[in-house]
């Protein structure tokens, strides 16, 4: 198999013109170096874009702005392009062995780093079908993810953010969702990133947890820290991020008032409110029946979901009902039937919440919801069966997991370590090992020079 060098002197003429020249694409927004790329396969023949799928990029990387069709619509209108065709996976040998092109353009980038395993079954694939692997230097002055947080920044309007989780749900297995209780919290959920088996892997969104944003405040999670609070919460981390937020919405008070609540939400973008089927004082699930908690009945639950439902202004806002059956010890019947009501009612998704060490209750009610009629998203909160993995969460039909308190959870053993330490020696010298660096710090919050 022949490797070519992008020729500057090749022409597009018309005995170029019948030749195949296959490029895969994701583009969110074109910028130059893909036009470069572009215009590389222009002067060999007829240009079929390869276009990644919201799906196919969604296993790897941050789901594009663009949807699909919008981002096919705009390839389509690029001069030279003759056709877009999906691209459904990563895996580009699939549509070389479909369309037979006879030359795959690629920029050079991909010979180290995770792509290289492709770029080798791409070469074999080739060689089968007598294509030509084109690799055009990479642009380096443009960095797509770059690009993209920065256009995220700017075109991140309420109705932008409050639309991606249902998109993420659409094109995406498990929803992963991390707790975020300030501004910084919402950056760490934001901003971290790891790569793993070549794979990007970040969280989805934000759940802002009535527990850690209470606790933040020292105040206990007992619907005490009002909505006017939490607005100012939600205010900062909307500030800071452009991920989709879920906000822990209580048992959504009084239902008269849930109508304002659900507004308010809207209007700042938050994608979806969870509320939990308690009444009266509410305590944090999480002590179970350790404590006095009241089930709402199906009747009055639904009736607020309805309202909730009714209120709305926008159609992308969700309304997710959390079901308590397990955490007060009523079984798995009582939840089943609460979920079907609960949908019945409007639900856009049903939130099973379990205090048990062990998944084995949370994975028995999904068996039987992933046998109704009518499923709308499950939500699951591994906070104490958290040996539960992703894979088997998704197994079992989950599609949002929320990391429901971890970072404040972590966070405060840490800053009482370090107090200590500076109690017992009797200076900073010694905690200095536990601390980020003060130029870290300095630098950690975009605009601080
Ligand atoms: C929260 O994070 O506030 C929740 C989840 O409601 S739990 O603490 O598990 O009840
Ligand atoms: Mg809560």
């Amino acid at each position: 198999m022949i490797v070519l060098k992008p020729k500057n002197n090749i022409s597009c003429s018309d005995g170029n013109k019948s030749k195949k020249v296959y490029i895969p694409m994701a583009i969110d927004f074109i910028h130059h170096g893909h036009l470069n790329i572009i215009n590389e396969g222009k002067k060999l023949g007829e240009v079929i874009i390869g276009l990644l799928t919201d799906e196919a990029i969604a296993n790897y990387k941050r789901v594009p702005l663009l949807s699909f069709e919008q981002r096919k619509r705009i390839m389509e209108s690029i001069k030279g392009v003759k056709k877009v065709v999906p691209q459904e996976t990563w895996d580009y040998v699939p549509n070389i062995k479909k369309l037979k092109p006879d030359y795959f353009v690629h920029g050079d980038d991909w010979k180290d780093g995770v792509q290289k395993h492709m770029r080798e079954r791409v070469i074999k694939a080739l060689e089968e079908i007598g294509g030509k692997l084109i690799e055009p230097p990479y642009t380096k002055d443009v960095s797509s993810s770059v690009l993209q947080q920065n256009i995220r920044e700017i075109i991140n309007t309420p109705e932008v953010r409050m639309k991606q989780l249902r998109r993420l749900l659409n094109v995406k297995p498990l929803v992963r969702i991390l707790e975020a209780h300030n501004g910084l919290t919402g950056l760490i959920a934001e901003n971290t990133k790891i790569v793993k088996d070549g794979v990007t892997k970040e969280f989805d969104g934000m759940w802002l947890s009535s527990l850690t944003d209470s606790t933040a405040k020292a105040k206990p999670d007992i619907e005490f820290v009002d909505l006017t609070s939490r607005l100012n919460t939600i205010n900062q981390i909307i500030d800071s991020t452009t991920k989709p937020i879920i906000v822990d919405g209580d048992t959504g008070g009084i239902t008269e008032h849930f109508p304002f609540t659900v507004r308010a939400l809207e209007r700042f973008g938050v994608s979806a409110i969870i509320i939990e089927d308690k009444v009266g004082l509410k305590k944090n699930s999480l002590f179970g029946t350790n404590v006095k908690q009241t089930q709402d009945t199906i009747e009055n639950f639904s009736h607020k979901i309805t309202i909730g439902k009714r209120s709305q202004i926008t159609n992308d806002f969700m309304i997710i009902a959390r079901i308590e059956s397990l955490i007060l010890k009523k079984g798995l019947n009582d939840a089943l039937e609460r979920a079907k009501a609960y949908i019945e009612a409007g639900a856009d998704g049903i939130m099973i919440h379990s205090k048990e060490k062990d998944p084995k209750e949370v994975l028995e009610f999904c068996a039987e919801y992933s046998k109704f009629e009518k499923k709308v998203p499950l939500v699951a909160v591994p906070s104490t069966y958290n040996t539960i993995t992703e894979d088997e969460l998704v197994c079992a039909g989950v599609n949002i997991v929320i990391y429901a308190n971890h970072l404040l959870r972590s966070a405060y053993p840490a800053m009482i370590k370090t107090a200590e330490c500076i109690l017992r020696n009797g200076r900073a010298y010694e905690a200095e090992e536990f601390c980020a660096p003060l130029n870290e710090i300095l630098n950690l919050i975009p605009g601080s020079r």
